[in-house]
């Protein structure tokens, strides 16, 4: 039985904390099943000083410290390791996630504190390495899934951990080891009506995998999309490929978890934190989300005022939801079940409404089909959330143009996001000779750098410059035409001389071939 404590570090230092980390929650439920005494120490939700962590590890004799999150926790993640590794010489200092899956042989360079890491899904992993520690055998070059150092620090990958079969097996995680009470103060947001009004909202994760290839997309190593193989040099490395082990829970699984958060935690809101609903309910031949709605309404979860077709107001009891969905996917039958069921707001990226950057986007989509999909879902009663990204490798003033004229047209005001290259996706692998002439050739700036999209970090439009796309995300923001139709007289002419400012390259990283990591074989 080991000790352990997992640090939850600081994500979107600029909000308020409102997500407990789904993949930390499951872990420790997980270490807890195997007997393993856990704690937690939730950073992001507490917000204290950096330093709070020295008097969180002296707290007890830890023998493992486990820290990890998605790539924009880098910076806090650094700090820690540092406090961690003087604070806890002795406990084996573990770390997981995406910022670690996406780029392991960088990170284990930058953090020399780093005694392990697991890579991709770590469901079971993870346990192996405890297993490990627990026998105070520290070697870890047998366990699958695993960055581990030698007595000189170097680091070495093993080989990759099959995805587990049956997702159903995972226990719930672990919601009692966080500060609740900070997540639900934190419970409204914008998105709709019910969820502004929500006042104890939890999240839920009801499957993995997306079985489209979105180049800005990451799927964290853990959905079958990585596999491990020998580089150039000779070591293994990551390649993220274009393979997929689609898994969803039963209903039976996601209904019954969320009656349970229902029952002990009063939850008035579930948000489901999926890649793609849509997508597994085409994995699910349109069967999944259908019954997901009918168990949720049997279940009791529906909300009243969906059940008595009146407004939602205070007195409303049950559980409604959101997700996440597609133009090209979405079924309007089955948005009116999800509407019934509680479904308040669905987010759609759209990302852009020119047919040619939705060619090569890999999503699935096009323009009609876009543009189509916010009627369709209103239709339903959901309210549809679009997402738009600026700065796409083909954009032109043109492009710009499609998008803009498409927000005139469906009445939308959107401020894009920025195109941006995060590590694991293939914009990052195709890009990153040209990210690294952006930073000086310091990739750990680059990291360190990167946030939520909303400023530009390294540009990966081939024709447009920092100062141009600063300025264009403000004209769709507006949709002035005008000031669209003024910058391409001036610049238009001159761009046609210009080399481009990055251009993609193949890489080891990335296969875009439907090649899977291995799946466990299916027991019983
Ligand atoms: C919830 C979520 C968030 C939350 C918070 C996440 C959090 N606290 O960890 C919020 C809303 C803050 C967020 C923000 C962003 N996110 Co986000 N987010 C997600 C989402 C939807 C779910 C994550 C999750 O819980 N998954 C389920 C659990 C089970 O998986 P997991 O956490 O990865 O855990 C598993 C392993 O990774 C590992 N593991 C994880 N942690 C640890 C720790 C240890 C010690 C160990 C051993 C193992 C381990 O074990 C788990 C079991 O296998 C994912 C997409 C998805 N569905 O996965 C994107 C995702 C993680 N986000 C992503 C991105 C790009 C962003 C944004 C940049 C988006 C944007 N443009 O604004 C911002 C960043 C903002 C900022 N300033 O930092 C990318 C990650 C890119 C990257 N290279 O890291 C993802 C994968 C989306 C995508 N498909 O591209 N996000
Ligand atoms: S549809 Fe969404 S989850 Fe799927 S690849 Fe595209 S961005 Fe990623």
């Amino acid at each position: 039985m080991a000790k352990i404590l997992f640090i939850n570090p600081v994500v979107r230092e600029e909000d308020v904390p409102r997500h407990i980390p789904y993949g930390i929650a499951l872990l420790a439920a997980i270490a807890m099943k195997k007997g393993h005494l856990v704690q937690v120490y939730d950073a992001n939700a507490h917000r204290l000083p950096l330093e709070t962590i020295v008097e969180v590890c002296q707290a007890d004799d830890w023998d493992a410290v486990c820290i990890g999150g998605l790539t924009t926790t880098y910076n806090y993640i650094k700090k820690a390791c540092k406090l961690i590794k003087q604070a806890a010489p002795k406990a084996q200092l573990i770390a997981g996630g995406g910022f670690l899956t996406s780029m392991p042989t960088e990170i284990f360079k930058w953090l020399p504190e780093i005694d392990v890491g697991c890579i991709g899904e770590s469901f079971e992993t993870f346990p192996a390495v405890l297993e490990k520690i627990d026998n105070k055998d520290f070697d870890y070059s047998t366990v699958l899934g695993v960055i581990h150092r030698d007595l000189t620090g170097k680091s070495f990958l093993t080989p990759v951990r099959p995805n587990i079969h049956d997702l159903d097996t995972l226990p719930w995680p672990a919601w009692e080891l966080f500060p609740l009470d900070i997540y639900f103060a934190n419970s409204a947001n914008l998105f709709s009506e019910e969820s502004f009004t929500s006042k104890r909202r939890m999240d839920i994760n009801g499957s993995f995998g997306c079985g489209l290839t979105c180049k800005y997309c990451w799927h964290l190593g853990t959905t079958g999309d990585m596999l491990i193989e020998e580089n150039e040099e000779g070591e293994n490395d990551v390649v993220f490929t274009y393979g997929r082990n689609i898994r969803y829970h039963s209903p039976d699984y996601i209904v019954s978890m969320v009656k349970h958060l229902y029952d002990t935690y009063d939850i008035d809101f579930a948000a489901f934190i999926d890649e793609n609903l849509m997508t597994m309910d085409v994995a699910s031949k349109g069967t999944w989300l259908k019954e997901l709605c009918a168990k949720w309404i049997e279940a009791g979860l529906q909300p009243t005022c969906r059940q008595k077709g009146i407004p939602h107001d205070e007195n409303c009891k049950g559980v409604h939801w959101n997700g996440t969905s597609h133009a090209g996917l979405h079924r309007p039958d089955t948005l009116k079940l999800m509407y019934e069921a509680g479904c308040t707001h669905l987010v759609y990226g759209l990302e852009s409404f020119d047919p040619y950057i939705l060619r090569n986007l890999g999503k699935g989509s096009n323009a009609r089909k876009n543009k189509q999909s916010i009627a369709t879902c209103l239709a339903s009663g959901i309210k549809p959330i679009p997402n738009i990204i600026i700065g796409f490798p083909e954009e032109t003033f043109e492009s710009v143009r499609n998008t803009i004229n498409a927000l005139i047209e469906l009445g939308i005001t959107a401020k894009p996001h920025f195109a941006t290259a995060y590590p694991g996706s293939e914009w990052y692998y195709a890009y990153k000779d040209s990210i690294l002439a952006q930073y000086n050739g310091d990739l750990e700036a680059y990291i360190m750098d990167l946030g939520d999209a909303s400023k530009i970090t390294a540009t990966i439009s081939q024709k447009f410059s920092p100062v141009q796309l600063l300025g264009l995300q403000q004209i769709v923001y507006l949709k002035e035409l005008r000031l669209l139709d003024l910058s391409e007289q001036h610049w238009a002419p001159v761009q046609q001389h210009l080399s481009p400012v990055v251009e993609p390259k193949t890489s080891f990283n990335l296969r875009p071939v439907k090649e899977a990591g291995p799946l466990a074989i299916k027991v019983g």
